[in-house]
């Protein structure tokens, strides 16, 4: 699979170069007028990240190229991580127009902390041209959950589909504030109008569980009995079946707190049959916790 991202890349990066030879004369990173350095400058922020292998939980960084000169330019940041860190991008590829002022853009890298990694630092080294920025990742081990700690938090999600840039993830991000429902801190489904649709967290090694708090996505204005989810069950994962918690309809809450019985599983989900917009499902937040 990294194989094939990394041919991806490098084609990405030979069109990237064709263009570049057809648009302008200019190289990938353009040149001042004889003065053999480039216009194009190369950033990254954060100079350094912490990470740990929470799968829902990547670490990101971003990568900027500036075009100081006078000339619109094509240009190229290639992207390694020592092994066995991960990142969601080999190659950034852009055109620069020539602005005044100038005009950065940015693309953001996710960092993957693939499963039994050690913990120390990994470098990932950006190039452009001449340049180069190390971003050095420092590897933390997963903490260990608190006392009341919710147990969802940054563990692997999944779901039945999703809209646009919204993620699974978004769910077990700890964020359920519905102000920020348009940074992508939930899930919506992406099939306007089908049901069932349902959101998954999983465990690498099952937990103990006596709580699932589900938040729905409703504002002051447009609360949750006009967007958030109507009909659904909360289940959990119980000798290879779903066994449902609890099971609501013609619901109308922004958090719904469901308590059961302490259970060791690997999984939970949220069973979604209609929402009261009857278009999509969304999810701020799905939290799990220990029983009390
Ligand atoms: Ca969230």
């Amino acid at each position: 699979m990294k194989t094939t991202v990394a041919a991806a890349g490098l084609l990405a990066a030979a069109v990237t170069v064709t263009a570049v030879l057809a648009v302008t004369t200019a190289g990938p990173t353009a040149t001042a007028a004889g003065a053999g350095r480039s216009d194009v400058v190369l950033s990254a922020t954060p100079t350094s990240l912490t990470a740990n292998e929470l799968p829902c939980l990547p670490t990101s960084f971003d990568v900027t190229l500036t075009n100081t000169g006078r000339q619109p330019v094509f240009a190229d940041a290639t992207l390694a991580a020592d092994e066995p860190i991960d990142l969601s991008h080999d190659v950034f590829s852009t055109y620069l127009p020539a602005t005044d002022p100038d005009q950065p853009v940015s693309r953001t890298v996710d960092v993957r902390v693939p499963p039994g990694t050690e913990a120390g630092t990994y470098d990932v080294t950006v190039t452009s041209g001449r340049q180069r920025v190390v971003v050095p990742v420092t590897v933390e081990a997963v903490p260990e959950p608190g006392p009341g700690a919710n147990l969802a938090f940054g563990q692997r999600a999944t779901a039945s589909s999703t809209h646009g840039r919204f993620t699974a993830c978004g769910a077990v991000d700890g964020d359920s504030d519905y102000l920020n429902w348009s940074t992508k801190t939930g899930w919506n489904d992406a099939d306007s109008g089908k049901f069932p649709d349902w959101l998954a967290v999983n465990w690498p090694e099952p937990v103990e569980l006596g709580r699932v708090e589900t938040v729905t996505y409703g504002t002051p204005s447009r609360p949750a009995a006009l967007q958030g989810i109507k009909d659904f069950d909360v289940q959990i994962h119980s000798g290879g079946e779903w066994l449902t918690v609890g099971s609501y309809r013609d619901n109308t809450l922004d958090r719904v707190v469901t308590t059961f019985d302490p259970v060791t599983t690997d999984a939970v989900r949220v069973l979604v049959h209609a929402s009261n917009s009857g278009d999509y499902s969304r999810i701020l937040e799905l939290e799990a916790y220990a029983p009390q």
